[in-house]
């Protein structure tokens, strides 16, 4: 069950409304307690749901800060707890030191002022503008809040850095490049093999797109997020929200790990360096904590330069002191990755040519910064800064700000990697979904040939509803596909959206993917659609908690029918897929 726990506890997150209350005059009386049309306004959406869970932070021994006259006190066990439960439920959204993020701060100077009272009401009844009900709802008893509002009167504690010595500490070069085949051992077929991310047991099972038999399953970090590919497609880097990166050798029979790396205490990213003449040189990963990103060696992980982001945030210029690395896509322009931090705002391109004397040029682009991809020449990277329902667009051969796309963006964008087709009016086009309301952006994206349309949203689909985390679809098909997991109705989390490219203006079709799976039990959220090689088939996961039966089901584009289900006791929890070919190449 730990995937959609983990995606219910987040779901209760959102600390907006918190910090909104903490702004309002009258702070420090107590918080009125909300009517039952109130309570019902307190639900937390799709949004909010999907924030992050620092779940391998609260495990973490950090050191209890000491107490002050005054201020109550934890016993150590209380304070472990509080920290668990502040890390998994309320860090995503105010911060790891309480500094704030998309939620405002609960430093002690606000938290003091404002009194157990007002803190304790709050924790239990939430607020409408996105602080979770956690008491009435029944996520936390009185004396989890009670816990909990000790532990906000008290300083937080600071979790340890992770330099260079600790990166060292944990890097192993399993099988030196030397002892590495010189040619592909296996008769697999590497541009049609999946990697996909089995998220509660910390795996990858590697699918032949063929047979649709898994290969192998390989051991990765813990509750492993996402699978990226090195330029010549030799080599899978998969990284866990440990912060652990595996690289895989794909030519060896089977494939298998050569090295791996912790390179921080939570992330999320990884990637590879793609520029002509840099193919396969370097790696590169970043981190939620600490908030930095590490250049390693694309051969065997070895960490060779490490560089913070913490700074000032875009718009106030105000000091971040936890900015996030969020997603991470490499340049096919300039030696270059293209760094999103979070919190800060800022997109980083950090030239990779000389990694002794690193230049970074510095975008001022939009405050949380979360996911995004290339538009179909690989020009231009667009990228949602999705509680600003905005997405800023980077030319990526120019090296500055296109622009930010504000108008005709819906409610929390959340693209993926985004979706690129030929629009049939509108020329070339990126397309992004929303975790917070139905609609499809779709925007121009060919300043040379459509100039009127770039950079603006041409045309606004709606879809089934809401919790949308993924589009799809492939240079070779005329399907855009919309899985919709986060939506709160079951039948519309486990099914998905298909758009006719060519004809828009059509309702979309309903494809139900769950049922078609054949599992009964669970609610078969469907997820993140990935093409085959040559763009004929669609997969998908049917994501099932971890002690239930999950699966993949694979459609024929055209037809939109079932073409099979890979059904396995080993396939835990499968989430993220990434094609070979398609990941290298970023075709999507
Ligand atoms: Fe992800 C991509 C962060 C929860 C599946 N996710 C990303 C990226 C980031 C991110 C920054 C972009 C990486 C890149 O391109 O370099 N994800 C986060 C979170 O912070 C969040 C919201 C909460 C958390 O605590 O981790 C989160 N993500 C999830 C899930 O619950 C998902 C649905 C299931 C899972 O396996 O964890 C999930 N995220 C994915 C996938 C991608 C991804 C499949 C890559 C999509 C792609 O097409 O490239």
């Amino acid at each position: 069950m730990r995937g959609i726990q983990h995606l219910a506890v987040a779901g209760l997150v959102a600390g907006i409304g918190l910090a909104v209350a903490l702004a309002v005059p009258g702070a420090g009386r107590a918080a009125e307690q909300p009517g039952a049309k109130m309570l019902e306004k307190h639900k937390t959406t799709p949004g909010g749901q999907y924030q992050p869970s620092l779940d391998v932070m609260k495990e973490h021994p950090i050191e209890q800060p000491g107490s002050k006259p005054g201020v109550p006190t934890l016993t150590a066990d209380e304070f472990q707890k509080a920290k668990q439960i502040y890390f998994e439920r309320c860090a995503g959204c105010h911060g790891v030191l309480r500094k704030g993020a998309t939620g405002k701060p609960l430093t002690t100077k606000i938290t003091r002022e404002l009194g157990y009272d007002h803190l304790k009401n709050f924790i239990t009844y939430g607020s409408p503008a996105g602080m979770p009900n956690w008491g009435t709802s029944g996520q936390l008893s009185d004396a989890d809040i009670d816990l909990m509002v000790r532990y906000l009167l008290n300083e937080p504690p600071v979790p340890p850095e992770f330099g260079m010595a600790e990166m060292r500490e944990t890097w192993k070069v399993l099988v030196k490049p030397a002892d590495r085949p010189t040619r592909k051992m296996n008769d697999l077929d590497l541009d049609n093999l999946f990697s996909v991310t089995l998220r509660d047991t910390g795996e990858v099972a590697l699918i032949d797109g063929g047979s649709k038999k898994i290969v192998t399953i390989i051991k990765t970090g813990y509750a492993v997020h996402i699978s990226r590919l090195s330029a010549s497609g030799r080599y899978l880097m998969v990284i866990g929200r440990d912060a652990k990166v595996d690289m895989i050798d794909l030519w060896m029979n089977p494939p298998q790990t050569v090295a791996e790396i912790k390179v921080g205490l939570e992330a999320r990213s990884v990637e590879t360096s793609k520029m002509k003449g840099w193919e396969d040189r370097y790696a590169i990963a970043g981190t939620y904590w600490p908030p930095q990103f590490v250049i390693m060696d694309g051969d065997t992980l070895e960490p060779l330069k490490i560089a913070n982001t913490r700074g000032m945030t875009v718009d106030e210029q105000a000091y971040h002191p936890e900015p996030r690395v969020a997603a991470i896509v490499a340049s096919h322009y300039r030696p270059e990755f293209i760094v999103n931090v979070k919190e800060t705002g800022k997109i980083l391109l950090v030239n990779y040519q000389d990694i002794e004397n690193l230049t970074i040029t510095e975008i001022g682009a939009e405050r949380f910064l979360h996911d995004g991809g290339l538009d179909s020449t690989k020009r231009y990277f667009l990228v949602a800064a999705n509680a600003r329902n905005t997405v800023a667009v980077i030319d990526t051969k120019t090296g500055k700000l296109a622009k930010l796309v504000r108008e005709g963006i819906g409610q929390t964008p959340h693209p993926g990697r985004g979706a690129n087709f030929v629009h049939p009016k509108f020329g070339p086009v990126w397309a992004t979904s929303h975790l917070g309301d139905e609609t499809v952006a779709l925007i121009g994206t060919d300043p040379q040939g459509h100039p009127d349309q770039a950079w603006t949203v041409v045309q606004s689909l709606e879809g089934q509803g809401g919790g949308s985390l993924f589009v799809k679809t492939h240079p070779k098909s005329r399907n855009l596909w919309v899985d919709t997991p986060l939506n709160p109705d079951e039948g519309t989390a486990s099914s998905v959206a298909v758009f006719d490219i060519d004809h828009l203006d059509k309702p979309y079709e309903v494809v139900p993917v769950g049922e078609m799976s054949g599992l009964s039990a669970g609610v078969r959220r469907v997820v993140q659609g990935e093409y085959n090689r040559d763009g004929s088939e669609i997969w998908f996961s049917v994501w099932n908690g971890k002690e239930q039966e999950s699966a993949i089901v694979v459609l024929d584009d055209k037809t939109r029918k079932l073409k099979a289900v890979i059904r396995d006791k080993r396939l835990v929890t499968p989430t993220g897929k990434f094609n070979v070919f398609n990941t290298k190449n970023d075709v999507y």
